[in-house]
Formats: structure tokens, sequence, C-alpha cells
């Protein structure tokens, strides 16, 4: 998939403000801080498209990305992010859980876990919970150029089997540091767009 436009469309607190146009979605997911921002900047190649927090946890809305009139990158709010009154926790978790199960032009959720660690409770408990939902999900660990290419293949084998990774479910190491990986999600994430390969 090449991206030559990349606008933000709208930050949603509600499905109500979510876009009408029916272009299909992929979604975001991952634990605060994970490097969705980051992730979405390296993919459409702007650096500022997507904030980058130097406060893990502020976004708790449901942004929208539109990406060549081809389809909306969508940054879900991170999970599992501890320093949040519990009310707001729940209202954000809703929020989440309701765009998931109920948007019907969701095609396939990309769910971000760190390279460095073994993915959280959290992880496992939202990749079993696409899957029970029957969601396509695709796996970035993140921050790639933070682990030695020596350990890559090793905390990649950790990573899959610790969320118990099907074998149809891809994961692809990235870094938005150094662009590596990218054209990997690019090329698998164009599947979920245009699955006739046009
Ligand atoms: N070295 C390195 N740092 C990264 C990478 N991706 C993200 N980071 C850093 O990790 C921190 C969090 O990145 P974000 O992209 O804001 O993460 P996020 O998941 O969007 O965070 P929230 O929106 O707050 O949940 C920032 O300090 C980034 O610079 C990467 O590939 N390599
Ligand atoms: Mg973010």
């Amino acid at each position: 998939m090449k991206i030559t436009r990349a606008e933000f469309v709208v930050s949603a607190a509600s499905p109500r403000q979510f876009p009408r146009e029916g272009l299909p979605e992929i979604a975001f997911v991952g634990r605060s801080n994970v490097g969705k921002s980051s992730l979405l900047n390296s993919l459409t190649r702007r650096k500022n498209l997507a904030k980058v927090s130097q406060t893990p946890g502020k976004t708790r809305l449901i942004t929208f990305y539109r990406i060549d009139n081809r389809c909306f990158f969508v940054d879900l709010p991170g999970y599992g992010f501890a320093r949040v009154p519990k009310a707001v926790k729940e209202q954000w978790a809703s929020l989440l859980e309701g765009y998931l199960q109920n948007r019907e032009e969701l095609c396939g959720v990309v769910q971000l876990v760190d390279l460095r660690h073994l993915p959280t409770a959290a992880d496992c408990q939202m990749f079993a919970w696409l899957q029970h939902y029957g969601i396509p999900v695709l796996v970035v660990g993140t921050k790639a150029d933070k682990v030695s290419r020596g350990r890559r293949r090793e905390q990649e084998r950790q990573i899959a089997r610790t969320l118990g990774l099907p074998p149809d479910v891809p994961l692809v190491s990235h870094s938005a540091k150094t662009g590596e990986g990218r054209e990997e999600v690019l090329q698998l994430l164009a599947k979920w767009v245009s699955p006739a390969g046009t």
C-alpha cells in the first residue's frame, strides 16, 4: 500500500462522532506508550500526524485519519494504564470495546506490543478478545531498534508463545526510528483494504 495523503479527520469521544463515509478501517490498539502514534507517523511518513506523547495515557479518544480516500487508520485509546480513575477507565474501555464489537467498517486490527518485553496480561486479554470476535489481527512488535538484531527472533518467538499466536496471525517487528518493518506492515494492511489485490 502506497500512501500519498494522510489527514486527521476527527477525535471522537462517542460513536455519534465517527465518520460516515463507509471507507474500510484499520484500527491500532495497544498499551499506552507502546508506540501507536509513532507507528502511524512512520506508516504515513508524517512527523506529526499523530501526537507522540510525553505524558502517556492521554489518548482517550478514538482518532480517525483518512488515508488517500482509501481507508481510515484509527488510533484507539491505550489500555492498561494504571494512573487513571476507575470511572474514566471504564468509560474509555466501553468506547474501545464498543468500537471493536460494532463497527462495520472495521476490517482488521493492528495490535502493538513492545518488542523488548513479554506481553502483559492486558495484551493477552486483548488478543484473545479480538480472536474471539473473529477480527483479523496483525501483531507489531514496536521499538525494534532497542533490541539487538541477535535477540529479535527470540523475542518474537517468546511474544508469539505468550500471546498464543496461531500460525495465520503475522507478527512483524517495527522501528519508528529506522523504518525497519514499515514496508512489511504496509503490505499486510493492503490485503485488508483490497482483499482481491486490486
Ligand atoms: N526508540 C524508539 N522509541 C519509540 C519507538 N516508537 C515509539 N517510541 C517512543 O515511545 C514513546 C511513546 O510513543 P507514542 O507513539 O506516543 O506511544 P502511544 O502508544 O501513541 O502512546 P499513548 O497515545 O500515550 O497511549 C515516545 O517517547 C516515543 O518516542 C521506536 O520505534 N523506537
Ligand atoms: Mg498515541
